[in-house]
């Protein structure tokens, strides 16, 4: 998402990476990981060539001998056992390779396979899912208007480390402080006091797993004015149905539910009076959490509430300036899902796909065959390592497609090595719709790819072809092709192509566009606040709250020596890494990421004290880990990062039970867990 300029000598390597001070969105800024791109690119551990095998048995290969091999093996499948027996796994490695992703994507539909799964169910399900409920369409991604809006509110996100959830938001403090200069006010729900919370006016320390209830006693509070609900009547029907529902929130529960403070509580209704339109936002913290799809829907319920949706001064959705979603018709979808796979009918399928959860037990029950997996480390990604491991090993057929090593390609039997950022011409396809304005970026090729590296639409174009099928419009010889004869189609259809293709860095064509989801998404009659599947969950946490205890700030003062209950873990990102990528790649003299179980200062003393060996346990496995003193947690929560390959926090999820039912999702937030020190 940021500019980079970078500097090469005549032998093509890197000798230098820096912020681009011209570029108009990350101006000159740029994270840890991007001023690593040259260390990764020369990382000695590279795959360089093609390789086929396990273990032991692994050799080099040459590209025509894997794609026939893997051709050979994939139509196999197709005769005996139907296109549905090869699946594809794509995942964040692929979100930043346009050609390659829709290559992909294109080879999996054309080879006529429904087997297909993504990262979205193990990250954010809840978005999309609100988005086709209230709005008509799964593609909606409300955008924070950052130069006209004077209220933000971020619940589960931390965009100082992660630049955003669904929104890319390079250059984050610089971006908030600016904000507030202009009167702009910031709140922080977060059971961490992070980075972002830093930046913040107001940091409120809320317990895991309650957002929902501090939103639905927001939308509540709000609705109780005549005026306001029948303002919110003119722009959206079930108005009333979520009136009903919420009429059973109360200003008490909610305090204890959420462990805020009242007055805080209180500040926050004023607050949001006063400023009339606002912007939330929401992470991983809620979305992969039990109150994932409530907490979405109360969030846009406040959006339309107080008129903030598709406006300015608060959220618009961003039509992109590749994609042009304002010039399009949209039909509204009815949110219906598909059935799930075979082997797990009751998981529902969604956005073309299923959920990650069946997976493995697709693998299992001998439905798939083979994987292809295209930028994504399953083993450390997907619930429960263990049986992940095992269903991979027993599949004949798994390629990768990747740039280095991972726990992953240790299961290949076909491993294709990719082009990486610097050794591809791109384009800002997929990050379209969640940029701060409508902008994008078109770069060439900085470097020759190295060795045999490849870049992902060759091989799909090239597998295609020896299936007797083509992914690439005229089926044009891929060896006689390059990167940017595939990109250009798209940059034709974009706002300004020529603009694209002559800039050096982004081209904006405009900051925020309002109205144009009013005219040409909504279903008839406006938004739609009572979806009854949405209601059916907001009802189904209203009665257990009434019914039982979320653990409340000081929950854990009982914390004994060796044993700690009544802690939830939480998810959280490191500034470092993106998922298990830059885990052992910095930039030159800089450090790396080190794993760790961060618990509050207390806890970490009653346990033996920093780096102290524990184990964490979950209703579904248990983590060997160190303890780290983090004083900016509550004392009822640990945190353990991602991507992590022995501390792997998967080990604790599991993708038979804790699934929510409407999208999926595996719960990977907000989960009970015990903590002990280990013998
Ligand atoms: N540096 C870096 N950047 C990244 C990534 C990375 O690994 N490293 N990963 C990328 C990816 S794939 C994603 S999905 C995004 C994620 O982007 P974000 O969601 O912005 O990032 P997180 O750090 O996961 O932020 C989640 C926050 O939620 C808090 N939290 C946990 N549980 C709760 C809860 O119940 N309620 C509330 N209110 N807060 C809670 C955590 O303490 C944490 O601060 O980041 C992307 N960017
Ligand atoms: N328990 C638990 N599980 C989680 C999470 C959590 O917080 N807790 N977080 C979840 C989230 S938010 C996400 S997004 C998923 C991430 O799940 P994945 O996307 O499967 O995980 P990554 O570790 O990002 O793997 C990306 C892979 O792509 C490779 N890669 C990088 N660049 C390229 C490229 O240009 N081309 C190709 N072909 N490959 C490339 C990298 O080397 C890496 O192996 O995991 C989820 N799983
Ligand atoms: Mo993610």
């Amino acid at each position: 998402m940021c500019g980079l300029v970078v500097t090469t000598d005549d032998t093509h390597t890197i000798v230098r990476i820096r912020g681009d001070d011209d570029h108009p969105l990350s101006r000159g800024y740029t994270c840890p990981k991007g001023r690593a791109v040259g260390a990764l690119h020369h990382d000695p551990r590279r795959l360089d060539r093609p390789a086929m095998g396990r273990g032991e048995q692994r050799v080099d290969v040459t590209w025509d001998a894997l794609l026939d091999d893997l051709a050979t093996r994939l139509g196999a499948l197709r005769n005996e056992h139907g296109p549905d027996s090869v699946a594809m796994y794509l995942a964040s490695g692929s979100a930043f390779d346009t050609a390659g992703r829709r290559a992909a994507e294109r080879f999996l539909r054309v080879f006529g396979s429904a087997q297909k799964y993504t990262a979205t169910t193990i990250d954010t399900p809840c978005k999309p899912l609100v988005a086709e409920a209230v709005g008509g369409w799964s593609g909606l991604t409300p955008i924070w208007d950052h130069e006209h809006g004077s209220l933000l509110l971020l619940f589960g996100t931390n965009p100082v480390v992660s630049h955003g959830h669904s929104n890319a938001i390079p250059d984050p403090v610089q971006r908030l402080r600016e904000f507030r200069a202009r009167g702009g006010e910031v709140w922080v729900f977060d059971p961490r006091h992070t980075e972002t919370a830093r930046q913040a006016d107001r940091y409120v320390a809320i317990a895991p797993g309650s957002d929902w209830l501090v939103l639905a006693w927001l939308v509540r509070s709000l609705l109780a004015d005549p005026a306001v609900a029948a303002s919110a009547r003119a722009r959206a029907t079930g108005v009333d149905d979520l009136v009903a529902a919420l009429s059973a929130v109360d200003r008490d529960s909610v305090i204890d539910g959420t462990g805020i403070d009242p007055a805080a509580i209180d500040a926050l209704v004023t607050t949001v009076r006063a400023h009339g339109r606002l912007a939330a936002l929401t992470g991983t913290g809620c979305s992969m959490g039990v109150d994932a799809n409530v907490t979405e829907y109360l969030l846009w319920a406040l959006h339309i509430v107080t008129d903030s949706a598709d406006r300015a001064g608060g959220m618009w959705c961003n039509p992109g300036y590749l994609m042009q979603l304002d010039t399009r018709d949209w039909e509204a979808a009815d949110g219906v899902p598909g059935d799930g796979p075979p082997s797990r009918p009751e998981l529902p399928r969604r956005f073309g796909e299923w959920p990650v959860a069946g997976l493995v037990s697709e693998i299992e029950a001998g439905n798939v065959r083979a994987l292809v997996v295209v930028g994504g480390n399953p083993v450390t990604a997907f619930p429960d390592t263990a049986r992940t491991r095992s269903a991979l090993a027993t599949l004949d057929t798994v390629a990768v497609v990747d740039l280095l090593p991972t726990e992953t390609t240790e299961y290949a039997t076909h491993l294709l090595p990719a082009t990486d950022q610097l050794e591809r011409a791109d384009l800002t396809w997929l990050l379209d719709s969640y940029q701060l304005a409508v902008a994008a970026q078109y770069t060439e090729t900085v470097v020759p790819a190295v060795a045999d590296r490849r870049p992902p639409w060759w091989m799909f174009a090239s597998l295609a072809r020896g299936l007797g099928f083509s992914v690439l419009p005229g089926d044009p010889d891929p060896d006689t092709i390059d990167d940017r004869t595939v990109l250009e189609p798209l940059v034709g259809r974009s706002r300004d192509g020529a603009a694209l293709l002559a800039a050096p860095t982004a081209v904006v064509a405009s900051g925020a566009v309002y109205g144009w989801v009013y005219e040409r998404v909504l279903p008839e009659g406006g938004w739609r606040l009572g979806p009854a599947s949405l209601l059916a969950q907001l009802t189904t946490l209203l009665a257990r709250t009434r019914g039982a205890e979320i653990p409340t700030a000081d929950a854990n003062d009982a914390g004994t020596r060796e044993t700690s209950t009544g802690l939830t873990l939480v998810a959280h990102r490191r500034l470092r890494m993106m998922n298990s990528q830059f885990r052992d790649i910095a930039a030159p003299g800089a450090a790396v990421e080190q794993p760790g179980v961060l618990a509050h200062p207390d806890l970490v003393a009653s346990l033996g004290g920093v780096g102290t060996p524990v184990v964490v346990t979950s209703a579904h496995g248990a983590l060997d880990g160190r303890l780290v003193a983090d004083d900016r947690l509550r004392r009822d929560v640990i945190a353990i990062a991602h991507g992590f390959g022995d501390e792997n926090v998967s080990l604790l999820t599991s993708a038979e039970h804790d699934i929510d039912a409407l999208t999926g999702m595996v719960h990977q937030s907000g989960l009970p867990v015990t903590i002990e020190a280990r013998e």
